[in-house]
């Protein structure tokens, strides 16, 4: 049995102030809640763990240098999100790949250095509007899962969200279908690659214009074990109903 998981990636949102969302969603939670995941900007990672202290939610970071220290202005790395309580981090966001050019090669060295800090990686690969358009989206999302996985990947250390780029904070969502489809692509790839155990074990969460009015019906397809999700995470009162749709 995958465990559901309902992450939310506040990315560049949110001072001290929105501290008080975690207090709200944690008495929002339903009696046996999946797995949650906060991943806030990283000046308030050590106040968001204190603030989840007790309750079953759990703290990420948005991002990983692939060191674990040194000369790097501006970032932080897998050692310090750990000592902040944290234990998440989500690697190649489209957003990252794209105003960072990070590459599949950059995330896999992310994944490694998170993994030796004890920390999950949540790794996020999706297609463009034009790659769907032209067809290519099985392709590219094979190569980013080949590029962006190390060989030695477990479903306790990691996690995989599939966010098409047109409809991350779009309001457009892929038809069932399409998630289906890119889905249970997903799924084979891994057990062709990692073997039946780990390939079917590892949890696959769907991201991109996630929101109460359309949780449960994604959740309803088989190889959607839970959503990465952005916009709808920022306030309790909308991410405890994709919370509880999962539940
Ligand atoms: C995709 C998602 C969160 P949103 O980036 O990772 O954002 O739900 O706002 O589309």
């Amino acid at each position: 049995m995958r465990p559901k998981i309902a992450a939310g990636n506040w990315k560049m949102n949110g001072t001290a102030a929105a501290l008080c969302e975690l207090d709200a969603l944690s008495r929002a939670l339903p009696e046996n809640p999946p797995q949650v995941v906060i991943c806030p900007p990283s000046p308030l990672l050590f106040r968001a763990t204190d603030a989840v202290h007790g309750c079953p939610i759990q703290i990420g970071a948005q991002d990983c240098h692939t060191e674990e220290a040194g000369a790097f202005t501006g970032d932080i790395s897998a050692t310090m999100i750990a000592d902040t309580g944290a234990t998440h981090v989500i690697l190649g966001h489209s957003e990252r790949r794209d105003t960072h050019c990070e590459t599949d090669a950059d995330v896999q060295a992310k994944a490694r250095t998170a993994w030796t800090s004890g920390l999950t990686a949540i790794i996020c690969i999706g297609e463009s509007n034009a790659q769907r358009e032209a067809g290519e989206t099985l392709d590219i999302i094979g190569a980013q899962l080949d590029g962006s996985l190390p060989d030695d990947v477990t479903a306790d250390n990691t996690v995989i969200a599939y966010e098409p780029i047109w409809a991350i904070g779009t309001g457009k969502v892929p038809s069932i279908a399409q998630i289906t489809e890119v889905h249970d692509f997903i799924r084979s790839r891994l057990t062709t690659r990692f073997g039946t155990e780990i390939g079917n074990a590892l949890p696959l969460l769907y991201g991109g214009s996630v929101k109460a009015s359309n949780a449960t019906e994604i959740f309803a397809v088989e190889n959607v074990d839970g959503a990465l999700v952005g916009g709808a995470s920022l306030k309790a009162d909308d991410f405890a109903p994709i919370v509880a749709a999962l539940a």
